[in-house]
């Protein structure tokens, strides 16, 4: 693996992380995959080592879990430490009701995912860098953390989060040579609708209907692009939407 560059992303089994993953893989990068579900890790593996015959290094963990990201991350094989960029990914939103009547439960999951499980990722990677003397985190917010939407309450927050941790991370690992980048998508085609609203696949496609909503692969080019930039190139901060999108609040569906 000698002078092949390394990208770790989390939440690989599907939408962004997996088109991310695809896109690396297509540019020659080796690629660590996370995630929860084993058998969609270990599909990705065999479908990109036989179409790209780079090396793929599957992670079975929960973002949430801190001892088993802490383990996971700390004894990662000799020949894969040598990461030059993590994408946190792993996300997720959980529900869509008024503050009033969200579920706590869904409250939760959500902190303890976007915003819990992008910290513990990110110290678990950090040393790596360290050790490299340069390194490259970018992390995938949303539109919701520019503008926070009716019965978005706590996810917006999640992403507000999101976007605070980056700008923190770009002031406080500056002297160790490590470029941040906040990428902020609006509505994106993936699994993420039928996860936020609970496995209702008809109220999930009601979402995507009437525009054409931006897909995994616009921000698995992008992320490409700014991973791609020269070594004294950081791109810190983009939003990105579908054409049909102005803004975390205005879209324009036919129909
Ligand atoms: P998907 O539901 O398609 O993918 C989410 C990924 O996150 C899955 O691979 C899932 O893997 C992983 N994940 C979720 N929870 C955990 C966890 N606790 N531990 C480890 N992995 C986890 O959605 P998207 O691809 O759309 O979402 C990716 C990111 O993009 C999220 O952070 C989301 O908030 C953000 N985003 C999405 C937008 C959209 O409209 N789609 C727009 C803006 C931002 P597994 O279940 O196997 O663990
Ligand atoms: C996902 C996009 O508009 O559902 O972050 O918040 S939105």
């Amino acid at each position: 693996m000698a002078n092949k560059r390394i990208i770790l992303v989390t939440g690989a089994s599907s939408g962004f992380g997996r088109a991310i993953a695809l896109r690396f893989a297509a540019g020659g990068w080796d690629i660590i995959i996370t995630g929860r579900r084993a058998e969609r890790l270990s599909e990705l593996k065999g479908q990109i080592e036989a179409d790209y015959g780079v090396d793929v290094l599957p992670l079975c963990f929960d973002v949430q879990d801190r001892k088993a990201v802490n383990e996971q991350l700390a004894n990662l094989p000799a020949e894969w430490q040598e990461i030059d960029v993590l994408v946190n990914n792993a996300g997720l939103a959980l529900g869509r009701a008024n503050f009033d009547e969200a579920d706590i439960d869904d409250w939760e999951t959500m902190i303890d995912t976007n915003i819990k499980g992008l910290l513990y990722v990110s110290r678990g990677v950090l040393p790596y860098f360290e050790k490299k003397g340069k390194g490259h985190i970018v992390n995938i917010g949303s539109t919701a953390a520019k503008d926070v939407y009716p019965m978005g309450n706590v996810y917006c927050a999640t992403k507000s989060a999101v976007e605070a941790i980056s700008k923190a991370q770009r002031i406080d690992l500056l002297s160790k040579k490590i470029k941040v980048t906040a990428i902020h998508p609006g509505a994106a085609e993936t699994e993420f609708s039928l996860v936020r609203l609970k496995g209702n696949q008809a109220e999930s496609d009601k979402v995507y209907a009437g525009y054409h909503a931006l897909e995994a692969r616009d921000i698995a080019d992008i992320t490409y692009y700014v991973a791609n930039q020269p070594a004294h190139v950081c791109i810190n901060d983009l939003v990105v939407t579908c054409t049909a999108q102005a803004n975390g609040l205005f879209t324009y569906k036919e129909g």
